[in-house]
């Protein structure tokens, strides 16, 4: 088989009509095929599937650990995504699995495949949440009492999956079967392909993080309620936008507003509330946090003016990560033969890997995307160097499990 051909045949589910690209968020209708793809493609190779108490799902060469070499990345994805964020790096494994055992090759110590639940955060708003549950990076308690769009708490969206929500935390004897975690994932930038090579090893996630803005204002009539008598939260968003965006600038960080909802969403009422979201990241945590504090008392002012109020509640934090060095050289190294010494980057961007470097070794490689485009429709990656990106993971697991 092919990486292509993997992914091609997930390709229909989740398919957003309105927002083009993939829609697939944790417990969707299309969470259930996505997990059924995995198991099917484990079964095919004979590795045995478990899925953990955190909903992610485990395909295992050989016994599920000791010093066990995982690789894998998420189903998920944003709302509009694209179709290789993701699915790319479990595709991938399994390819590079299916090579190695094609070749022969009789892993010296296990091998999982990982896809792990919600990295994108998209409907809970808590981003790697199957890995920080994992880990005991978040407290299982309160993620479990988040809520949806629609009000479901993710208790009972678990409950209502079929799945227990008991189960629901830190599994340190899980962790511990681990030795090394490679996540692969497509580029969201257009570093490679500004270089003219197909994959590299990544160095470091900068740090960032999510704040939730309640902006209330009054509800009233669009058409009876004078100009200077309004408390409208939509025009201290405004001002939100272009604090957001100008601290960001002058402080050569990044800040993104992205999502938004307006209540109660009529074309002829005055809102009476604002929820807007708040992405910032910046190269140090002192920066995102010193970014969010201006840019939150831009906002204060922006809000004031119109006689609204601002809550802030901090969703997640991501503190930097740089990857385990040793396991990136040695990687870099088994890339070496066929795509010669390849760079590490860093990206602005989280991932599961992020997360899992606390408690393993973990290291990423990237496969080029020729526009640079990530988490809309337009991302992707050629066939020919997502086949790249297989061999290169291969490599990889061939170097740290597959001697004798
Ligand atoms: O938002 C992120 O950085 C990641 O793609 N989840
Ligand atoms: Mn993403
Ligand atoms: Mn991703």
């Amino acid at each position: 088989m092919t990486v292509a051909g993997r992914l091609a045949e997930i390709a229909d589910l989740g398919r957003d009509a309105g927002r083009g690209g993939y829609s697939r968020h944790l417990f969707d209708a299309s969470d259930a095929p996505l997990r059924a793809w995995f198991r099917r493609s484990a079964q095919a190779l004979d590795l045995t599937v478990e899925e953990d108490g955190d909903a992610n799902l485990w395909a295992w060469w050989g016994p599920p650990g000791p010093a066990a070499v995982a690789t894998g990345s998420h189903l998920d994805s944003v709302p509009g995504g694209g179709a290789h964020d993701g699915p790319l790096g479990i595709a991938a494994a399994f390819e590079a699995v299916a090579q190695l055992q094609a070749a022969g090759v009789v892993p010296a110590r296990p091998v999982a495949v990982c896809a792990f639940a919600e990295e994108e955060g998209s409907r809970f708003g808590m981003p790697c949440l199957g890995t920080r549950l994992l880990t005991g990076a978040v407290d299982a308690a309160s993620v479990l009492e988040r809520t949806d769009a629609a009000g479901v708490t993710l208790a009972q969206a678990w409950a209502g999956s079929g799945r227990d929500t008991a189960r629901v935390g830190p599994d340190p004897e899980r962790i511990g079967r681990l030795a090394a975690f490679i996540e692969l994932h497509v580029e969201q930038g257009r570093d490679l392909e500004d270089r003219g090579i197909p994959v590299c090893v990544a160095s470091a996630i900068i740090p960032h993080g999510r704040w939730r803005l309640t902006i209330t204002g009054e509800g009233n009539h669009a058409g009876t309620t004078a100009m200077d008598r309004r408390d409208d939260p939509v025009v201290a968003l405004a001002g939100a936008v272009l604090a957001a965006r100008d601290v960001a600038r002058a402080g050569g960080s990044r800040a993104t507003i992205g999502k938004v909802q307006v209540t109660p969403n009529g074309t002829n009422v005055i809102a009476s509330r604002v929820d807007a979201w708040l992405d910032a990241r910046a190269d140090t945590e002192d920066r995102v946090r010193a970014q969010v504090e201006v840019t939150l008392e831009r906002i204060r002012d922006a809000a004031r003016a119109e006689r609204c109020t601002l809550a802030v509640h901090e969703e997640s934090f991501s503190p930097r990560v740089d990857f385990d060095a040793a396991l990136t050289e040695r990687i870099a190294a088994a890339l070496q033969p066929e795509f010669g010494a390849v760079p590490a980057i860093p990206t602005g961007a989280g991932h599961d890997a992020g997360i899992l470097a606390a408690v393993v070794p973990t290291a990423m490689i990237f496969v080029r995307n020729p526009t640079g485009v990530s988490h809309a429709p337009a991302e992707g990656a050629r066939d020919e160097d997502c086949e790249a990106g297989a061999r290169a993971l291969a490599a990889a697991l061939r170097d740290l499990a597959g001697r004798a």
